[in-house]
């Protein structure tokens, strides 16, 4: 199955790097900070038409998507993000991915994430591991103060911009140094790889995170809900991610509420 997933997810990737003209198809959703493209639609369509190929019977949790209810009562959900880093994508930055998730009776079992700019796929599954362009990796085992602390500003929200500048002022002293990117699915990736240390943001969607958990979960970072509890798979939350001790050390220091 791994296989498949990252079949279908390079000819998803295609589409996102032979894209043209995409200021033109650009439309505002919820406000001019959350934006969709046709290309959007059009990577998910496909992606929705060829995982069903491969397994009838799942359900399908997309961005761009209505199909909402009942899922957490199938066997087998996909949870897909068509184009993550969509501004990043618009902007012209080459900071774009497809994530391909596959939850199984509520927990994650595979995930692709494909930036198809540079060529970087990652996948996991669970129990097996984690791999950058077929090769194992592994979490950083460097302390805070040597490892990069990657944020999301979870813009979309406006009653988080507070909690989000809390948490930047309480961890920025602590860090090497901080970076934001603008695709949360990557920027698990980049934990999984070893290339930061931790990563936070205070809402997220599961397509944004699903397949990206569990990529760094199996390269042995742990990932949470920003109070340490389990992430949900099939409502918005904040996520914490991190190395073992980077995410220990993060979490002591947000829950002081300082
Ligand atoms: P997107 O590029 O697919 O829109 C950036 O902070 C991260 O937040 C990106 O992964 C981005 O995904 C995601 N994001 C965008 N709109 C969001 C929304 N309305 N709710 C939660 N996350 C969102
Ligand atoms: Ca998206």
């Amino acid at each position: 199955m791994l296989e498949r997933l990252i079949a279908v997810t390079r000819e998803a990737g295609g589409i996102i790097r032979s894209a043209r003209d995409v200021d033109s198809s650009v439309r505002e959703k919820s406000s001019p900070r959350d934006l969709v493209t046709n290309y959007d639609l059009l990577v998910q369509d496909f992606l929705r038409r060829e995982l069903l190929k491969l397994l009838p019977e799942a359900g399908f949790l997309g961005e761009e998507g209505d199909e909402r209810e009942n899922l957490s009562r199938k066997e087998w959900v996909f949870i897909v993000d068509p184009i993550d880093g969509t501004t990043n994508f618009i902007q012209g930055y080459h900071n774009s991915c497809v994530s391909v998730g596959l939850a199984k009776q509520g927990q994650m079992e595979y995930g692709v994430v494909f930036n198809p700019y540079d060529g970087e796929l990652y996948a996991a599954q669970r129990g097996k591991g984690a791999w950058l362009n077929g090769k194992p990796i592994a979490c950083t085992d460097r302390p805070l103060d040597h490892s990069l602390l990657i944020f999301g500003s979870a813009l979309y929200y406006r009653d988080l911009v507070g909690e989000t500048l809390r948490l930047f002022n309480a961890a920025f002293p602590l860090v090497q140094d901080i970076r934001r990117f603008g695709s949360a699915a990557l920027d698990l990736c980049y934990l999984a790889a070893g290339k930061a240390g931790a990563f936070f943001e205070c809402r997220l969607c599961p397509w944004d995170y699903a397949a990206g958990s569990l990529i760094a979960r199996e390269a042995g970072c742990t990932v949470t809900q920003l109070d340490g509890s389990p992430i949900d798979l099939f409502n918005k939350c904040g996520i914490l991610a991190g190395s073992p001790g980077a995410w220990r050390e993060l979490l002591a220091l947000f829950q002081k509420g300082e």
